[in-house]
């Protein structure tokens, strides 16, 4: 894979988050999400790549852009084919009241890597490399915990896990707490959660509970560049959604590790923050027309893990124009 694909990346996540960050504290998470998405889709014409949308914003009929089988790209035939992914916005409510976490995410792997999630709900535990290998999504929340203390040298009372605040996690809530280890309560955004493991300075030791499928191979994508693992089993809410799995040949018995949710060893990763976050600062618009935004790029070839923070001139931009 090219490698100043992931730095492209980075550009298509800035435009994302440039344009939806106009809407923080609005009020209209569809505005903002629509936002990301025009901006987004632009922003890919100008890559260098020869892809198809796997993980996107949904079917055809329901998604004019960035639709599930979407062709993407400016390169020739001969160039090496990719399965993109995306969420323009992941935490859109958390957008549209002003919160913090939410991002704009890619990531593409040669065709045939990423897997094509369902759109239903998945069950997911995540780790960073220093405890990759001793979770398991079967055991019980309280074994996870100690295994991940012990693998991270820390008393179970250090351990943070993030869950996203939703009643389906009450039951996981108290689990936890009775384990001893603490909560960080997210309102949106679970790739993001996902990924702060893989950083210690975000004060994130784990991710546990039921969000997104596509985005637990997301997700399950930027951990496989820094070496963390996901673990991820698909939770259908409805009759629909366990046909819809079935459809698409997932299997909702099995646990989908992270190199079955994203395989290979070629992958490349973008995110860049929309809303302040303690991994990536959000988009903040300045004087004279200009914004500054901090985007963390992946390439699991070389493992170089690159924080770009970028002043955009706004004026010579005209896709930005007030
Ligand atoms: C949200 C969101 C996540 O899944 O949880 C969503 O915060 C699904 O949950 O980031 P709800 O239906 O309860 O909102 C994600 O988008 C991705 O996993």
């Amino acid at each position: 894979m090219d490698r100043n694909l992931p730095v492209n990346l980075g550009r298509v996540t800035e435009a994302a988050a440039l344009a939806s960050a106009k809407f923080l504290g609005r009020g209209d998470k569809n505005k903002a999400d629509q936002a990301a998405v025009d901006a987004m889709r632009r922003m890919f014409d100008t890559v260098d790549i020869d892809g198809t949308v796997v993980i996107g914003e949904g079917e055809l009929d329901e998604a004019p852009m960035l639709y599930i089988g979407e062709e993407i790209g400016t390169a020739g035939p001969d160039d090496l084919k990719v399965d993109i992914a995306v969420d323009p916005l992941d935490g859109t409510i958390s957008v549209a009241n002003g919160l913090p976490n939410a991002i704009s995410v890619v990531a593409v792997a040669p065709r045939g890597c990423l897997l094509h999630a369902p759109d239903t709900y998945m069950k997911k535990i995540a780790v960073g490399p220093r405890a990759r290998g001793v979770i398991d999504i079967h055991s019980p929340v309280k074994t996870n915990i100690i295994n991940v203390a012990k693998a991270l040298k820390k008393d179970v009372s250090d351990v943070t896990v993030v869950v996203i605040d939703r009643p389906r996690h009450v039951e996981l809530v108290r689990e936890i707490r009775e384990a001893g280890a603490r909560i960080k309560m997210i309102s949106d955004g679970d790739v993001l959660g996902a990924i702060s493991t893989c950083f210690e300075y975000t004060g994130v030791d784990m991710l546990m509970g039921i969000g997104g499928a596509p985005e637990g191979v997301i997700a399950a994508a930027a951990l496989k560049c820094i070496g963390g693992e996901l673990q991820g089993q698909l939770m259908p809410a409805t009759e629909e959604q366990r046909r819809r799995c079935i459809e698409m040949g997932s299997d909702i018995d099995r646990v989908y590790h992270t190199d079955d949710l994203a395989k290979g060893e070629q992958m490349a990763f973008a995110a860049t923050g929309v809303s302040y976050g303690e991994l990536l600062q959000g988009v903040k618009y300045m004087e004279n027309n200009t914004a500054t935004t901090h985007t963390l790029v992946l390439r699991m070839e070389t493992g170089t893990i690159r924080f770009i923070e970028s002043i955009h001139q706004l004026d010579k931009k005209p896709e930005y124009a007030k």
